[in-house]
């Protein structure tokens, strides 16, 4: 991280109470999610990213987030990403519609933000 990141990060803490939205990264590699589960807060972004060889893509278990679900996965090609912001506090479950017979599936648990 820069030191202006970091520095505005501390300013904000301090001034809001509250802390810097952070950015998780989930692999996707060997048709598993890694790490399968996270632990993030409210305005924090996750970002998928496909390290594997093949496909993969992500649906959301709950369909009222607003995000890719069953319907309409969003597709992850090889070396592409995919983020979405959490702004809402709850356990998200997703999983790869392609490979979710192999158990290729992860959660997102969302806590409010300090
Ligand atoms: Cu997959």
């Amino acid at each position: 991280m820069k030191k202006t990141v970091i520095l505005a990060a501390i300013i904000s803490f301090f001034l809001y109470g509250e802390a810097f939205p952070e950015e998780f990264k989930i692999g996707m590699e060997g048709w598993e999610f890694r790490p399968p589960t996270i632990k993030i807060h409210t305005g924090d972004t996750v970002t998928w990213i496909n390290d594997d060889d093949t496909t993969h893509n992500m649906a959301f278990d709950d369909t009222a987030l607003g995000g890719p679900t069953k319907e309409d996965p969003y597709k992850i090609k090889v070396g592409r990403e995919f983020s979405w912001t959490f702004k809402e506090a709850g356990e998200f479950s997703y999983y790869c519609k392609l490979h979710h017979d192999q158990d290729m599936v992860g959660k997102v648990i969302v806590e409010e933000g300090k």
